[in-house]
């Protein structure tokens, strides 16, 4: 480690980062790999540590058409949790939770995972019932939470308008205490350093505009820098799933939408959990900055732009404002979107596709975030054993034929 003596020191701070060592390379498309992994989000750079790591199959290389973590990864609002209902879901989103939860040691990476519990408001009792019913299910797979009453939620949110009065009277809520949130992009860089380190070519700038397709097998991809050549090739692709599926020459059961967020100025600490309300659709947490992280539901309409319409946000702050009126003259300093995949099961699919050697994973929607190393983790053992991992099975392109479908709407985040 160098030292520095307090000049070096002053120095060093107003050199402007320079000689700060790299994270990763920046190698050269080589012209085959093992395996291929369109899209450097979360997920994909988690299938690419994965299966160096767990698999030692380190020819493999990751082509990001912008750069790491770029797309819903760097823009999503870093919820946490486990609470699905189903067991098939319950089950992969609690691999994650259990990933989560020694990730920042695994990586040497401090991915800034906080186990601050979120809370799912319940404002009729039609909503308490579904609450009571996903509470139930969570514990009888092992999984954290509690139905909390406005009294118990008031002790934990005391700024939190829990009267009778409110415009939406607040009657509930589940409650994951082992949930929480972490730092998106640290979670992108920390697999990115990781999976640099075990040999990934970690391609960015580089766009996948076709596949190398004969006799139904994938053998390799068309990018704006030349072919690319694997045996294996999965895309993880997030909102642009759709349109590389398009140009493998078959259709996924997806849509894509805007998803919105806003931050505030920061604030001193006043929130230390996180508070969702699907019924408002509306969600906010507090970065240990102390900026009010914010969310809305999806956009209604398909599109491709990474920003939403004003109205969306209108109604979620609206509805923050009821819930909190202490934030009504806080104000907002960025607004952004993210293009967010939905199915119309709201699961995802992790999946084998009609072209050999050709699989997908996608279809993450609104909460796809939490899943990031379970995703990766049953993805790669996917890609190596060219078999569903058991956890994936449930998530295979089938059940839109077979009619097996996974309905996670009431615990997907925001409604899609
Ligand atoms: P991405 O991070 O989008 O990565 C896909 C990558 O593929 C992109 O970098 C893109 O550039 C690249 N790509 C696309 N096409 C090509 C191509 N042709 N060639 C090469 N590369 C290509 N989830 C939660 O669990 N909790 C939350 O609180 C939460 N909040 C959200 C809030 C917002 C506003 C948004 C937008 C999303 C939110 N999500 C949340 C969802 C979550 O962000 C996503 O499900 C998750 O990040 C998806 O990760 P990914 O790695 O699959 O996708
Ligand atoms: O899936 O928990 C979630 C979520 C929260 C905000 C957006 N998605």
């Amino acid at each position: 480690m160098q030292r520095y003596s307090g000049f070096g020191l002053a120095k060093h701070a107003l050199s402007h980062h320079e000689n700060w060592e790299r994270q990763w390379r920046n190698p050269t498309p080589k012209k085959q790999y093992d395996v291929i992994i369109v899209g450097g989000g979360g997920h994909g750079l988690a299938t690419a540590y994965y299966l160096a790591k767990e698999h030692g199959i380190t020819n493999v290389a990751v082509v990001e058409k912008g750069w790491l973590g770029g797309g819903n990864t760097a823009r999503n609002t870093t919820i946490v949790r486990s609470n699905y209902l189903w067991d098939e879901s319950a089950a992969l989103y609690e691999h994650a939770m259990k990933l989560w939860e020694g990730l920042s040691q695994d990586l040497n990476y401090n991915v800034m995972f906080s186990q601050r519990g979120v809370m799912n408001l319940g404002h009729t009792l039609q909503d308490m019932r579904d609450i009571q019913r996903r509470v139930n299910a969570n514990r009888l797979n092992g999984i954290d939470g509690e139905v909390l009453t406005p009294a118990q939620i008031q002790e934990i949110v005391p700024i939190m308008d829990c009267s009778k009065n409110a415009r939406y009277p607040i009657l509930g809520a589940s409650w994951q205490p082992r949930a929480g949130v972490a730092r998106h992009d640290a979670v992108a860089w920390g697999y990115a350093r990781a999976a640099d380190a075990l040999g990934v070519d970690l391609l960015q700038n580089t766009e996948v505009t076709g596949f190398k397709i004969r006799d139904g097998r994938v053998y390799g991809v068309h990018t704006n820098r030349g072919d690319i050549e694997a045996k294996t090739v999965g895309c993880v692709a997030a909102g642009n799933s759709g349109v590389l599926a398009g140009m493998a020459g078959f259709r996924l059961p997806l849509e894509s939408h805007p998803l919105q967020a806003l931050v505030s100025e920061p604030l001193k600490p006043i929130l230390d959990t996180v508070v969702m309300s699907n019924h408002v659709h509306g969600y906010i947490s507090q970065t240990d900055k102390g900026d009010l992280v914010i969310g809305a539901g999806i956009d209604g309409y398909n599109g491709y732009g990474q920003r939403g319409s004003y109205p969306t946000v209108e109604h979620t702050l609206q509805a923050i404002v009821e819930m909190f009126p202490i934030f009504s003259r806080v104000r907002m300093n960025r607004q952004w979107g993210g293009i967010v995949d939905t199915c119309p099961d709201a699961c995802p699919i992790l999946s084998a596709t009609p072209v050999k050697g050709l699989f997908f994973n996608c279809g993450w929607g609104t909460g796809g975030f939490k899943a990031t190393p379970g995703s990766g983790h049953v993805f790669a053992w996917t890609l190596a054993k060219n078999q569903a991992h058991p956890l994936a099975a449930p998530f295979s392109i089938d059940r839109f034929h077979t009619g097996a479908l996974v309905d996670e709407h009431g615990a997907a985040g925001v409604a899609h």
